[in-house]
Protein backbone atom coordinates (compact mmCIF):
# COMPACT_ATOMS: atom_id res chain seq x y z
CA UNK A 1 0.00 0.00 0.00
CA UNK A 2 1.40 3.52 -0.83
CA UNK A 3 1.41 6.31 2.36
CA UNK A 4 -1.85 8.36 0.54
CA UNK A 5 -3.73 4.89 0.50
CA UNK A 6 -2.84 3.99 3.99
CA UNK A 7 -3.68 7.96 4.74
CA UNK A 8 -7.14 7.62 3.07
CA UNK A 9 -7.76 4.36 5.03
CA UNK A 10 -6.83 5.70 8.26
CA UNK A 11 -8.93 8.54 7.40
CA UNK A 12 -12.20 6.96 6.71
CA UNK A 13 -11.06 4.35 9.58
CA UNK A 14 -11.13 7.53 12.12
CA UNK A 15 -14.88 8.80 10.71
CA UNK A 16 -13.38 11.64 7.61
CA UNK A 17 -15.80 10.73 5.23
CA UNK A 18 -15.77 13.81 3.84
CA UNK A 19 -12.93 15.84 1.30
CA UNK A 20 -13.42 19.22 0.58
CA UNK A 21 -10.45 19.46 -2.08
CA UNK A 22 -9.29 21.59 -4.64
CA UNK A 23 -6.18 19.47 -6.11
CA UNK A 24 -2.66 19.68 -7.45
CA UNK A 25 0.16 17.93 -9.15
CA UNK A 26 1.61 17.62 -5.39
CA UNK A 27 -1.96 15.39 -4.57
CA UNK A 28 -2.75 13.07 -7.55
CA UNK A 29 -1.39 10.08 -5.74
CA UNK A 30 -4.19 10.90 -3.07
CA UNK A 31 -6.59 11.47 -5.56
CA UNK A 32 -5.84 8.29 -6.97
CA UNK A 33 -6.27 6.62 -3.84
CA UNK A 34 -9.90 8.25 -2.97
CA UNK A 35 -10.96 6.02 -5.49
CA UNK A 36 -9.33 2.48 -4.46
CA UNK A 37 -11.25 3.63 -1.17
CA UNK A 38 -14.72 3.46 -0.59
CA UNK A 39 -16.48 5.61 1.76
CA UNK A 40 -14.94 9.07 1.29
CA UNK A 41 -16.90 11.39 -0.47
CA UNK A 42 -15.01 14.02 -2.67
CA UNK A 43 -16.56 17.54 -2.89
CA UNK A 44 -14.48 19.87 -5.50
CA UNK A 45 -14.65 23.02 -5.20
CA UNK A 46 -13.20 25.91 -7.57
CA UNK A 47 -10.88 27.86 -4.92
CA UNK A 48 -9.71 26.88 -1.76
CA UNK A 49 -11.71 29.33 0.54
CA UNK A 50 -14.56 27.24 -0.79
CA UNK A 51 -13.12 24.22 0.38
CA UNK A 52 -11.87 25.08 3.68
CA UNK A 53 -15.23 27.10 4.31
CA UNK A 54 -17.13 24.00 3.55
CA UNK A 55 -14.77 22.03 5.90
CA UNK A 56 -15.80 24.69 8.85
CA UNK A 57 -19.73 24.47 7.71
CA UNK A 58 -20.11 20.71 7.85
CA UNK A 59 -17.75 20.37 10.43
CA UNK A 60 -20.07 22.87 12.85
CA UNK A 61 -23.03 20.51 11.79
CA UNK A 62 -21.54 17.43 11.84
CA UNK A 63 -19.68 18.00 15.13
CA UNK A 64 -16.43 15.72 13.51
CA UNK A 65 -13.90 16.66 11.16
CA UNK A 66 -13.84 16.91 7.42
CA UNK A 67 -10.88 16.81 5.17
CA UNK A 68 -9.72 19.15 2.85
CA UNK A 69 -7.32 19.16 -0.01
CA UNK A 70 -4.96 21.50 -0.93
CA UNK A 71 -2.21 22.59 -3.00
CA UNK A 72 1.09 23.62 -1.70
CA UNK A 73 1.55 26.89 0.26
CA UNK A 74 -0.57 29.09 -2.18
CA UNK A 75 -3.79 26.96 -2.38
CA UNK A 76 -3.27 27.07 1.82
CA UNK A 77 -3.04 30.67 1.66
CA UNK A 78 -6.11 30.57 -0.86
CA UNK A 79 -8.05 28.92 2.09
CA UNK A 80 -6.56 30.56 5.24
CA UNK A 81 -9.53 33.40 5.50
CA UNK A 82 -11.72 31.12 6.34
CA UNK A 83 -9.31 28.63 8.23
CA UNK A 84 -9.14 31.64 10.51
CA UNK A 85 -13.20 31.53 10.74
CA UNK A 86 -12.79 27.98 11.38
CA UNK A 87 -10.54 28.43 14.11
CA UNK A 88 -12.49 30.92 15.94
CA UNK A 89 -15.24 28.70 15.73
CA UNK A 90 -12.95 26.25 16.77
CA UNK A 91 -14.08 23.85 14.20
CA UNK A 92 -12.48 20.10 13.77
CA UNK A 93 -11.07 20.02 10.33
CA UNK A 94 -8.04 17.69 8.54
CA UNK A 95 -6.21 20.65 6.25
CA UNK A 96 -4.18 18.56 4.40
CA UNK A 97 -1.98 20.19 1.94
CA UNK A 98 0.44 18.73 -0.89
CA UNK A 99 4.30 19.72 -1.00
CA UNK A 100 6.87 18.46 -3.72
CA UNK A 101 8.89 15.11 -2.70
CA UNK A 102 11.19 15.85 -0.06
CA UNK A 103 14.10 15.91 -2.36
CA UNK A 104 13.12 18.24 -4.37
CA UNK A 105 12.55 20.71 -2.21
CA UNK A 106 16.22 22.07 -1.77
CA UNK A 107 15.93 22.70 -6.21
CA UNK A 108 13.30 25.62 -5.31
CA UNK A 109 10.96 24.59 -7.76
CA UNK A 110 8.41 27.69 -8.16
CA UNK A 111 5.69 26.38 -5.97
CA UNK A 112 7.64 25.99 -3.10
CA UNK A 113 6.83 27.87 0.02
CA UNK A 114 6.87 27.53 4.01
CA UNK A 115 3.72 25.64 4.20
CA UNK A 116 4.11 25.61 7.72
CA UNK A 117 4.72 29.36 8.12
CA UNK A 118 1.86 29.26 6.43
CA UNK A 119 -0.72 26.91 8.01
CA UNK A 120 0.87 27.66 12.11
CA UNK A 121 -1.20 30.86 12.66
CA UNK A 122 -5.00 29.22 11.79
CA UNK A 123 -3.98 25.59 12.79
CA UNK A 124 -3.76 24.35 16.64
CA UNK A 125 -1.11 21.19 15.16
CA UNK A 126 0.55 21.56 12.14
CA UNK A 127 3.48 18.45 10.80
CA UNK A 128 4.78 17.51 7.66
CA UNK A 129 4.93 14.11 7.60
CA UNK A 130 8.77 12.76 6.70
CA UNK A 131 8.00 9.46 4.87
CA UNK A 132 5.34 6.98 3.22
CA UNK A 133 5.56 4.28 6.10
CA UNK A 134 4.70 7.33 8.70
CA UNK A 135 2.05 9.07 6.71
CA UNK A 136 -1.05 7.29 8.10
CA UNK A 137 0.07 7.39 11.79
CA UNK A 138 0.52 11.60 11.30
CA UNK A 139 -3.54 11.53 9.85
CA UNK A 140 -4.75 9.54 12.58
CA UNK A 141 -3.02 11.95 15.28
CA UNK A 142 -4.10 14.87 12.53
CA UNK A 143 -7.90 13.82 13.91
CA UNK A 144 -7.48 13.45 17.50
CA UNK A 145 -5.83 16.91 17.11
CA UNK A 146 -8.67 17.93 15.35
CA UNK A 147 -11.22 17.04 17.63
CA UNK A 148 -9.18 17.86 20.88
CA UNK A 149 -11.20 20.27 22.55
CA UNK A 150 -12.18 23.06 21.86
CA UNK A 151 -11.35 21.69 18.93
CA UNK A 152 -9.37 23.05 15.96
CA UNK A 153 -7.46 23.16 12.21
CA UNK A 154 -5.35 20.26 12.26
CA UNK A 155 -2.86 21.24 9.31
CA UNK A 156 -0.89 18.00 7.65
CA UNK A 157 1.56 18.77 4.86
CA UNK A 158 1.64 15.68 2.66
CA UNK A 159 5.04 15.58 0.38
CA UNK A 160 4.84 14.02 -2.99
CA UNK A 161 6.67 10.78 -2.19
CA UNK A 162 5.63 10.45 1.69
CA UNK A 163 1.95 10.13 -0.79
CA UNK A 164 3.64 7.63 -3.59
CA UNK A 165 6.03 5.83 -1.56
CA UNK A 166 4.97 1.92 -0.56
CA UNK A 167 4.79 0.61 2.87
CA UNK A 168 1.96 2.35 4.28
CA UNK A 169 0.13 0.73 6.63
CA UNK A 170 -3.58 1.83 8.10
CA UNK A 171 -3.13 3.54 12.02
CA UNK A 172 -5.87 4.30 14.58
CA UNK A 173 -7.08 7.31 16.01
CA UNK A 174 -5.32 7.93 19.29
CA UNK A 175 -7.46 8.88 22.09
CA UNK A 176 -8.77 12.23 22.72
CA UNK A 177 -7.75 13.71 25.88
CA UNK A 178 -11.16 14.38 27.82
CA UNK A 179 -12.29 18.08 28.64
CA UNK A 180 -10.91 19.73 32.25
CA UNK A 181 -13.68 20.57 35.13
CA UNK A 182 -13.88 24.29 35.65
CA UNK A 183 -11.52 25.17 38.39
CA UNK A 184 -13.18 24.63 41.76
CA UNK A 185 -11.98 28.53 43.11
CA UNK A 186 -13.70 30.07 40.13
CA UNK A 187 -16.44 28.04 40.81
CA UNK A 188 -16.91 29.37 44.11
CA UNK A 189 -15.94 33.22 42.94
CA UNK A 190 -18.30 32.56 39.78
CA UNK A 191 -21.19 31.24 42.30
CA UNK A 192 -20.66 34.05 44.87
CA UNK A 193 -21.59 37.12 41.79
CA UNK A 194 -24.49 35.29 41.03
CA UNK A 195 -25.85 34.74 44.77
CA UNK A 196 -24.52 38.46 45.31
CA UNK A 197 -28.20 40.15 43.82
CA UNK A 198 -25.79 42.57 42.11
CA UNK A 199 -26.09 43.12 38.33
CA UNK A 200 -24.55 40.13 36.80
CA UNK A 201 -24.25 38.52 33.47
CA UNK A 202 -23.54 35.00 32.15
CA UNK A 203 -21.32 35.69 29.19
CA UNK A 204 -21.23 32.51 26.94
CA UNK A 205 -20.27 30.94 23.66
CA UNK A 206 -19.43 27.63 22.23
CA UNK A 207 -21.18 24.62 23.47
CA UNK A 208 -23.22 26.38 26.35
CA UNK A 209 -25.48 27.92 23.01
CA UNK A 210 -27.21 24.38 22.26
CA UNK A 211 -30.75 23.12 23.96
CA UNK A 212 -28.82 21.98 27.40
CA UNK A 213 -26.71 24.40 28.04
CA UNK A 214 -29.44 27.38 27.32
CA UNK A 215 -31.76 25.56 29.72
CA UNK A 216 -29.03 25.44 31.82
CA UNK A 217 -28.21 29.06 31.99
CA UNK A 218 -32.02 29.84 32.02
CA UNK A 219 -32.38 27.74 35.38
CA UNK A 220 -29.46 29.67 36.89
CA UNK A 221 -30.48 33.31 35.58
CA UNK A 222 -34.10 31.94 37.21
CA UNK A 223 -33.03 31.27 40.29
CA UNK A 224 -30.21 34.40 41.06
CA UNK A 225 -31.63 37.25 38.94
CA UNK A 226 -28.75 37.25 36.49
CA UNK A 227 -29.07 37.66 32.58
CA UNK A 228 -27.76 35.96 29.74
CA UNK A 229 -26.03 36.62 26.58
CA UNK A 230 -24.25 35.21 23.59
CA UNK A 231 -20.99 36.63 22.39
CA UNK A 232 -21.85 38.63 18.90
CA UNK A 233 -21.04 35.82 16.51
CA UNK A 234 -21.13 32.40 16.94
CA UNK A 235 -20.50 28.62 15.47
CA UNK A 236 -23.86 27.53 16.18
CA UNK A 237 -26.94 28.43 18.86
CA UNK A 238 -29.89 25.93 18.74
CA UNK A 239 -32.89 28.30 18.96
CA UNK A 240 -36.13 29.14 17.51
CA UNK A 241 -40.06 28.55 19.28
CA UNK A 242 -39.70 26.73 22.41
CA UNK A 243 -36.15 26.94 22.83
CA UNK A 244 -34.44 29.54 24.94
CA UNK A 245 -34.01 32.66 23.72
CA UNK A 246 -31.08 34.75 23.64
CA UNK A 247 -29.65 37.84 22.59
CA UNK A 248 -25.93 38.49 21.61
CA UNK A 249 -24.11 41.09 22.68
CA UNK A 250 -23.86 43.80 19.48
CA UNK A 251 -21.21 44.50 17.21
CA UNK A 252 -21.26 48.31 17.17
CA UNK A 253 -19.42 49.58 20.57
CA UNK A 254 -21.65 52.55 21.77
CA UNK A 255 -24.59 49.53 21.35
CA UNK A 256 -22.39 46.98 23.62
CA UNK A 257 -21.36 48.98 26.02
CA UNK A 258 -24.62 50.30 26.56
CA UNK A 259 -26.14 46.78 27.36
CA UNK A 260 -23.03 46.08 29.54
CA UNK A 261 -24.03 49.21 31.21
CA UNK A 262 -23.97 48.95 35.41
CA UNK A 263 -22.71 45.27 35.16
CA UNK A 264 -20.93 44.58 38.61
CA UNK A 265 -19.91 40.70 37.72
CA UNK A 266 -19.82 38.80 34.46
CA UNK A 267 -19.17 34.64 33.91
CA UNK A 268 -17.64 33.90 31.48
CA UNK A 269 -18.38 30.51 30.40
CA UNK A 270 -17.45 29.06 26.40
CA UNK A 271 -15.63 32.51 25.60
CA UNK A 272 -13.41 35.24 25.48
CA UNK A 273 -13.94 38.50 27.33
CA UNK A 274 -16.82 40.77 25.77
CA UNK A 275 -13.96 43.25 23.70
CA UNK A 276 -14.60 45.53 20.68
CA UNK A 277 -13.84 44.09 17.14
CA UNK A 278 -11.88 47.02 16.79
CA UNK A 279 -10.36 49.95 18.53
CA UNK A 280 -11.82 53.02 18.25
CA UNK A 281 -10.44 56.51 19.34
CA UNK A 282 -11.82 57.80 22.79
CA UNK A 283 -13.81 54.24 23.40
CA UNK A 284 -12.69 51.22 25.78
CA UNK A 285 -11.41 47.52 24.13
CA UNK A 286 -12.76 45.76 26.64
CA UNK A 287 -16.94 46.81 26.78
CA UNK A 288 -18.04 45.77 30.78
CA UNK A 289 -18.05 48.75 32.97
CA UNK A 290 -14.47 49.34 35.08
CA UNK A 291 -15.67 48.69 38.82
CA UNK A 292 -17.39 44.99 37.13
CA UNK A 293 -15.70 41.56 38.28
CA UNK A 294 -14.48 39.01 35.37
CA UNK A 295 -14.74 35.46 36.07
CA UNK A 296 -13.60 32.92 33.24
CA UNK A 297 -15.51 30.01 34.74
CA UNK A 298 -14.80 27.93 31.67
CA UNK A 299 -12.59 28.86 28.36
CA UNK A 300 -13.56 27.55 25.51
CA UNK A 301 -11.54 24.27 25.92
CA UNK A 302 -13.14 23.15 28.97
CA UNK A 303 -16.12 21.55 30.42
CA UNK A 304 -18.82 23.91 29.78
CA UNK A 305 -21.91 22.24 30.17
CA UNK A 306 -20.45 20.75 33.58
CA UNK A 307 -19.48 23.81 34.64
CA UNK A 308 -23.14 25.22 33.81
CA UNK A 309 -24.25 21.78 35.69
CA UNK A 310 -22.56 22.37 38.85
CA UNK A 311 -23.40 26.18 38.75
CA UNK A 312 -26.97 25.39 38.76
CA UNK A 313 -26.71 22.69 41.80
CA UNK A 314 -24.27 25.56 43.80
CA UNK A 315 -27.23 28.12 43.29
CA UNK A 316 -29.87 25.44 43.85
CA UNK A 317 -31.91 26.24 40.44
CA UNK A 318 -35.30 24.85 40.19
CA UNK A 319 -36.91 23.69 36.83
CA UNK A 320 -37.16 25.19 33.92
CA UNK A 321 -39.36 28.42 34.40
CA UNK A 322 -42.73 29.20 32.36
CA UNK A 323 -41.78 30.91 29.55
CA UNK A 324 -44.06 33.28 27.36
CA UNK A 325 -44.28 31.71 23.99
CA UNK A 326 -44.26 34.48 21.46
CA UNK A 327 -46.49 34.03 18.54
CA UNK A 328 -44.82 33.14 15.19
CA UNK A 329 -45.05 36.31 13.45
CA UNK A 330 -46.79 36.58 9.43
CA UNK A 331 -45.30 37.59 6.58
CA UNK A 332 -45.01 41.34 6.17
CA UNK A 333 -47.81 42.53 3.78
CA UNK A 334 -46.41 46.35 3.89
CA UNK A 335 -43.18 48.01 3.51
CA UNK A 336 -39.65 47.96 1.46
CA UNK A 337 -37.06 44.89 1.73
CA UNK A 338 -35.59 45.92 4.44
CA UNK A 339 -33.69 44.25 7.62
CA UNK A 340 -37.11 43.77 9.64
CA UNK A 341 -39.70 42.69 6.51
CA UNK A 342 -36.88 40.14 5.95
CA UNK A 343 -36.23 39.22 9.40
CA UNK A 344 -40.17 38.75 9.08
CA UNK A 345 -40.26 36.87 6.84
CA UNK A 346 -37.29 34.46 7.71
CA UNK A 347 -39.23 33.99 10.87
CA UNK A 348 -42.44 33.09 9.02
CA UNK A 349 -41.18 30.60 6.75
CA UNK A 350 -38.40 28.99 8.15
CA UNK A 351 -38.92 25.18 8.02
CA UNK A 352 -38.05 23.28 11.35
CA UNK A 353 -35.00 22.47 11.52
CA UNK A 354 -33.10 24.83 9.04
CA UNK A 355 -29.55 25.15 9.00
CA UNK A 356 -29.66 29.22 8.66
CA UNK A 357 -25.62 30.30 7.69
CA UNK A 358 -25.48 34.33 8.54
CA UNK A 359 -23.47 36.10 6.46
CA UNK A 360 -25.97 38.97 6.34
CA UNK A 361 -23.64 41.81 7.86
CA UNK A 362 -25.22 44.90 8.39
CA UNK A 363 -28.41 43.80 6.98
CA UNK A 364 -28.40 40.89 9.48
CA UNK A 365 -28.02 43.38 12.63
CA UNK A 366 -31.35 42.94 13.96
CA UNK A 367 -32.50 39.51 13.13
CA UNK A 368 -32.38 37.94 16.54
CA UNK A 369 -35.07 39.22 18.06
CA UNK A 370 -37.79 38.53 15.45
CA UNK A 371 -36.99 35.20 14.37
CA UNK A 372 -36.81 33.84 18.16
CA UNK A 373 -40.54 32.92 17.07
CA UNK A 374 -39.33 31.03 14.23
CA UNK A 375 -39.47 27.14 13.83
CA UNK A 376 -36.64 25.42 15.56
CA UNK A 377 -33.58 25.71 13.84
CA UNK A 378 -29.75 26.18 14.26
CA UNK A 379 -27.86 29.41 13.62
CA UNK A 380 -24.15 29.49 12.15
CA UNK A 381 -22.46 33.21 12.10
CA UNK A 382 -19.50 34.32 10.70
CA UNK A 383 -16.82 33.74 13.77
CA UNK A 384 -13.57 35.36 12.67
CA UNK A 385 -14.91 38.76 11.01
CA UNK A 386 -13.31 37.13 7.79
CA UNK A 387 -15.91 37.84 4.87
CA UNK A 388 -16.30 35.39 2.21
CA UNK A 389 -17.46 32.59 4.42
CA UNK A 390 -20.91 32.39 4.15
CA UNK A 391 -21.64 30.56 0.74
CA UNK A 392 -18.90 27.71 1.40
CA UNK A 393 -20.34 27.23 5.06
CA UNK A 394 -24.10 27.02 3.41
CA UNK A 395 -22.60 24.32 1.40
CA UNK A 396 -20.30 22.60 3.86
CA UNK A 397 -23.75 22.30 5.93
CA UNK A 398 -26.19 21.12 3.74
CA UNK A 399 -23.05 18.48 3.16
CA UNK A 400 -23.01 17.25 6.81
CA UNK A 401 -27.41 17.53 7.10
CA UNK A 402 -28.52 16.26 3.59
CA UNK A 403 -32.09 16.13 5.58
CA UNK A 404 -31.89 19.99 6.26
CA UNK A 405 -33.40 22.90 4.27
CA UNK A 406 -29.99 25.51 4.78
CA UNK A 407 -30.73 29.44 4.23
CA UNK A 408 -27.78 31.20 3.73
CA UNK A 409 -28.63 35.04 4.72
CA UNK A 410 -26.04 36.86 2.55
CA UNK A 411 -24.77 40.00 1.90
CA UNK A 412 -23.70 40.55 -1.12
CA UNK A 413 -20.18 41.90 -1.24
CA UNK A 414 -18.95 38.98 1.06
CA UNK A 415 -20.86 36.90 -0.84
CA UNK A 416 -18.78 37.79 -4.36
CA UNK A 417 -15.43 37.06 -2.40
CA UNK A 418 -16.47 32.94 -2.50
CA UNK A 419 -19.12 33.05 -5.24
CA UNK A 420 -18.24 29.90 -7.51
CA UNK A 421 -19.14 27.80 -4.15
CA UNK A 422 -22.55 27.77 -5.69
CA UNK A 423 -21.16 25.98 -8.01
CA UNK A 424 -20.23 23.04 -5.64
CA UNK A 425 -23.80 23.68 -4.80
CA UNK A 426 -25.26 22.90 -8.31
CA UNK A 427 -22.70 20.33 -8.67
CA UNK A 428 -23.92 18.29 -5.78
CA UNK A 429 -27.39 19.46 -5.81
CA UNK A 430 -27.35 20.53 -2.34
CA UNK A 431 -30.46 21.73 -0.43
CA UNK A 432 -29.56 25.31 -0.28
CA UNK A 433 -31.70 28.60 -0.20
CA UNK A 434 -29.28 31.74 -0.76
CA UNK A 435 -30.71 34.87 -0.07
CA UNK A 436 -28.45 37.84 -1.44
CA UNK A 437 -29.10 41.09 0.42
CA UNK A 438 -27.38 43.41 -2.78
CA UNK A 439 -27.29 46.77 -1.32
CA UNK A 440 -24.93 47.11 -3.67
CA UNK A 441 -22.73 48.42 -1.08
CA UNK A 442 -19.98 47.82 1.73
CA UNK A 443 -22.13 49.67 3.43
CA UNK A 444 -20.92 48.08 7.35
CA UNK A 445 -18.08 50.16 6.26
CA UNK A 446 -19.42 53.69 5.92
CA UNK A 447 -20.60 53.43 9.63
CA UNK A 448 -16.71 52.33 10.88
CA UNK A 449 -15.56 55.39 8.86
CA UNK A 450 -17.30 57.63 10.90
CA UNK A 451 -16.80 55.05 13.97
CA UNK A 452 -12.95 55.47 13.62
CA UNK A 453 -13.21 59.72 13.29
CA UNK A 454 -12.21 59.91 9.64
CA UNK A 455 -13.35 61.90 7.32
CA UNK A 456 -14.42 60.41 3.72
CA UNK A 457 -14.27 62.40 0.65
CA UNK A 458 -15.44 61.37 -2.51
CA UNK A 459 -12.61 58.47 -3.33
CA UNK A 460 -12.77 57.00 0.35
CA UNK A 461 -17.04 56.79 -0.91
CA UNK A 462 -16.04 55.17 -4.39
CA UNK A 463 -13.94 52.34 -2.08
CA UNK A 464 -17.44 51.53 -0.58
CA UNK A 465 -19.56 51.24 -3.56
CA UNK A 466 -20.40 48.04 -5.49
CA UNK A 467 -23.16 49.74 -8.01
CA UNK A 468 -21.03 51.15 -11.03
CA UNK A 469 -21.56 48.72 -12.78
CA UNK A 470 -24.11 46.87 -10.64
CA UNK A 471 -23.70 42.93 -9.77
CA UNK A 472 -25.95 40.98 -11.57
CA UNK A 473 -26.42 37.74 -8.80
CA UNK A 474 -29.59 36.14 -10.81
CA UNK A 475 -27.07 35.53 -14.21
CA UNK A 476 -23.97 34.67 -11.88
CA UNK A 477 -25.86 32.47 -9.65
CA UNK A 478 -27.34 30.57 -13.22
CA UNK A 479 -23.98 30.72 -14.65
CA UNK A 480 -23.05 28.19 -12.03
CA UNK A 481 -25.60 26.27 -12.93
CA UNK A 482 -28.43 27.48 -9.75
CA UNK A 483 -31.75 28.61 -9.83
CA UNK A 484 -32.41 31.63 -9.38
CA UNK A 485 -34.89 35.03 -8.92
CA UNK A 486 -34.50 38.67 -8.35
CA UNK A 487 -37.00 40.42 -5.80
CA UNK A 488 -37.75 44.15 -6.52
CA UNK A 489 -40.18 44.77 -3.39
CA UNK A 490 -41.73 43.41 -0.82
CA UNK A 491 -44.30 40.94 -2.66
CA UNK A 492 -41.92 39.83 -5.06
CA UNK A 493 -39.37 38.99 -1.94
CA UNK A 494 -42.01 37.05 -0.08
CA UNK A 495 -42.87 35.05 -3.08
CA UNK A 496 -39.33 34.04 -4.43
CA UNK A 497 -38.68 32.61 -0.45
CA UNK A 498 -42.05 30.20 -0.59
CA UNK A 499 -40.69 29.41 -3.78
CA UNK A 500 -36.86 29.11 -2.62
CA UNK A 501 -38.24 27.24 0.48
CA UNK A 502 -40.77 24.97 -1.79
CA UNK A 503 -38.61 23.15 -3.70
CA UNK A 504 -35.12 21.30 -3.17
CA UNK A 505 -31.83 21.84 -4.62
CA UNK A 506 -30.10 25.00 -4.46
CA UNK A 507 -31.75 28.56 -5.31
CA UNK A 508 -30.62 32.13 -4.88
CA UNK A 509 -32.72 34.84 -4.17
CA UNK A 510 -31.36 38.17 -4.88
CA UNK A 511 -33.01 40.58 -2.70
CA UNK A 512 -33.02 44.06 -4.11
CA UNK A 513 -32.70 46.47 -0.78
C1 LIG B 1 -11.24 38.97 4.41
C2 LIG B 1 -11.79 40.33 4.72
N1 LIG B 1 -11.51 41.37 3.91
C3 LIG B 1 -12.02 42.58 4.18
C4 LIG B 1 -12.79 42.79 5.27
C5 LIG B 1 -13.30 44.20 5.59
N2 LIG B 1 -14.72 44.27 5.44
C6 LIG B 1 -15.56 44.10 6.47
S1 LIG B 1 -17.13 44.19 6.05
C7 LIG B 1 -16.74 44.51 4.43
C8 LIG B 1 -17.78 44.77 3.42
C9 LIG B 1 -19.05 44.07 3.67
O1 LIG B 1 -19.95 44.38 2.65
P1 LIG B 1 -21.20 43.49 2.41
O2 LIG B 1 -20.83 42.06 2.55
O3 LIG B 1 -21.84 43.89 1.14
O4 LIG B 1 -22.13 43.82 3.65
P2 LIG B 1 -22.80 45.22 4.06
O5 LIG B 1 -21.75 45.95 4.83
O6 LIG B 1 -23.17 45.93 2.79
O7 LIG B 1 -23.96 44.85 4.89
C10 LIG B 1 -15.38 44.50 4.25
C11 LIG B 1 -14.72 44.71 2.95
C12 LIG B 1 -13.05 41.67 6.10
N3 LIG B 1 -13.81 41.76 7.19
N4 LIG B 1 -12.57 40.46 5.79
Amino acid sequence: MNGAESLVRTLVGGGVEVAFTNPGTSEMHFVAALDRVDGMRCVLCLFEGGATGAADGYGRMAEKPASTLLHCGPGLGNGLANLHNARRSRTPIVNIVGDHATYHLQYDAPLTSDIEGIARPVSAWVRTSPDSRRVAQDGAEAIAAARTAPGGVATLILPADTAWGEGGAVATVPAVPEREKADPDRMKVAVEALMSGEPTLLFLGDRTLREEGLGLAERICAKTGAKMMAQTSNARIERGAGRVPIERLPYPVDAAIAVLKGLKHLVVIGTTLPVGFFAYPGKPSLLTPPDCTITVLAPPEADQIDALRQLAEAVKAGPAPARPAIARPDVPTRGAIDSATIAQTVAALLPENAIVCDEAVTTGRSFFPPTHAARPHDWLALTGGSIGLGIPMATGAAVACPDRKVVNLQADGSGLYTAQALWTQARENLDVLTVIFANRSYAILRGELAGVGANPGRKALDMLSLDNPAIDWVSLARGFGVEALQAADLDAFVSGMRIGLGRRGPFLIEALL
